[in-house]
């Protein structure tokens, strides 16, 4: 048996003022090196930073010349006060005054295929994608990734405090949720079963259990095309919960949830934020239309007549934002009472007009990144919607427990986190949000 000394701390986070005229000892990848006839700079990879490290050739003796980017070094050096323009690098009030390097290891391949120095990586998406273990390692490509990851923590950590209880559901299923074909089937020992399209039957369930829950877990869709928007796997951010007073509910706590994510971008993410060149979204107030309004605006905008459609067209949910922006004055409209025929079978159909459906979608700069709504609670209900829609009751009876056994009113919803973060960061195509993306061509790496 060994025992460990336990460490006093395992933080990675330097306080780097409190280290001023101090020694420090950081180890890390050389993002960029710059060699210079008097020296030269390092900019030195650590988890949450990219520190400047000044090298004096009279004060050094490594030849600094033999390093290479994506090197792992050890550098010793001091902690001075600087002026740093370069937004890359954080932080830009200190720099490292090297006193002694050790190198640790070095890549085996030189020239790399990609060169991640640059302030921007010239490469084909599908090279960015192919060479992601490299290619994730550039400061834009961190920061997309730093900022999503605290979405994905904000927007847990909101829901606990508002007393929703996390849950992990199954992925591997008896049964789509979302209905349509694009679901993947997976050999399961002697049956078929299913990569879950979403959480939507195990936390609708939960609801009866804890009545308010949350799950951020990956969900699978078999799509079949290759669009800008659609991903085969992505990080559904789903919560259900009990309704008070009705559907609104659901909304309201979407709102106070993208609040507070965005408040906790704005303190965690300055720096990502400003390297994309990017602000928060302001969210003051909620802009609700229903769904015929917004083929009324569609048609007064374009011209264009989809009043006859049961969804929304990409090209309408890009026209009904820009005239948010114009006439309210904000990035986010959420969409109401979409048609009956166009939602899953668990939707609540509007009592007072059951062709549509209490739901929504929330669209943020010019496309869908949540749909939600309440839900049948009766057991009789599903039933009935069930068999109206030729779906075969007998089936989905380990679900329909929750509800034989008595069930709340409730409600939910499920964001995309790659949507959200891809609209936050101005990317042009959600793939770019996804760390090893998924599509109908692409299974690696
Ligand atoms: P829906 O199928 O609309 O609803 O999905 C919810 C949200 O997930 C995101 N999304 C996708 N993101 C990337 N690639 C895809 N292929 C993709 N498909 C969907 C979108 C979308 O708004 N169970 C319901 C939610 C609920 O009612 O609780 C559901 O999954 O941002």
């Amino acid at each position: 048996m060994k025992e460990l000394v336990l460490a006093p701390s395992v933080s990675s986070h330097i306080d780097f003022a409190s280290y001023e005229g101090k020694e420090i000892v950081l180890t890390g990848q050389i993002q960029n090196l710059r060699v210079l006839a008097w020296g030269g700079f390092i900019i030195l990879r650590l988890p949450n930073y990219l520190v400047q490290c000044v090298v004096d050739k009279a004060k050094v003796a490594f030849p600094l010349e033999n390093l290479a980017a994506e090197c792992t070094v050890r550098l010793t050096g001091t902690v001075a006060p600087a002026q740093i323009k370069d937004k890359a690098i954080w932080p830009r009030g200190h720099e490292i005054q090297v006193s002694g390097i050790v190198e640790l290891s070095r890549p085996s391949v030189s020239p790399l295929p990609v060169d991640t120095t640059k302030k921007e990586l010239n490469c084909e998406l599908h090279t960015k994608f192919d060479l992601r273990p490299l290619t994730l390692r550039h400061p834009r490509e961190r920061a997309i990734f730093r900022i999503a990851g605290t979405i994905y923590n904000e927007f847990g950590e909101s829901l606990a405090r508002a007393g929703f209880t996390r849950i992990c559901s199954p992925k591997i299923v008896f049964s789509g949720a979302e209905g349509g074909a694009n679901i993947f089937k997976i050999g399961y020992f002697d049956r078929t079963a299913f990569l879950a399209q979403s959480p939507q039957f195990y936390k609708q369930m939960m609801v009866g259990v804890f009545g308010r829950v949350y799950e951020e877990a990956p969900v699978f869709r078999a799509e079949e095309h290759d669009t800008s928007r659609h991903l085969n796997e992505y990080i559904s951010l789903d919560l259900e919960m009990r309704l008070e007073n009705g559907f609104e509910d659901i909304m309201q706590v979407e709102t106070a949830v993208l609040r507070d994510v965005f408040a906790r971008l704005e303190r965690d993410c300055a720096p990502e934020l400003e390297l994309l060149g990017v602000t928060v979204p302001k969210l003051d107030k909620i802009v609700t239309i229903k769904f015929s309004e917004a083929h009324e605006i569609m048609l007064k905008e374009t011209g264009k007549d989809f009043r006859g459609e049961k969804d929304l067209d990409p090209e309408e949910e890009r026209t009904v934002c820009e005239y948010a922006r114009k006439t309210w004055d904000t990035d986010f409209v959420f969409v109401t009472h979409y048609p009956s025929a166009k939602r899953p079978f668990y939707a609540l159909d509007d009592p007072e007009n059951p062709g549509e459906t209490l739901s929504f979608d929330l669209l943020f700069r010019g496309i869908e990144i949540t749909t939600g709504g309440a839900r049948m609670y009766r057991y009789e209900d599903y039933v009935k919607k069930m068999e109206s829609r030729e779906m075969k009751v007998e089936l989905f009876e380990s679900y329909l427990q929750a509800f034989k056994y008595g069930m709340p009113p409730h409600g939910g919803l499920g964001l995309g986190l790659e949507r959200l973060t891809a609209q936050v960061c101005g990317l042009a195509n959600v793939k770019e949000a996804s760390l090893f993306p998924r599509d109908i061509k692409r299974l690696e790496p």
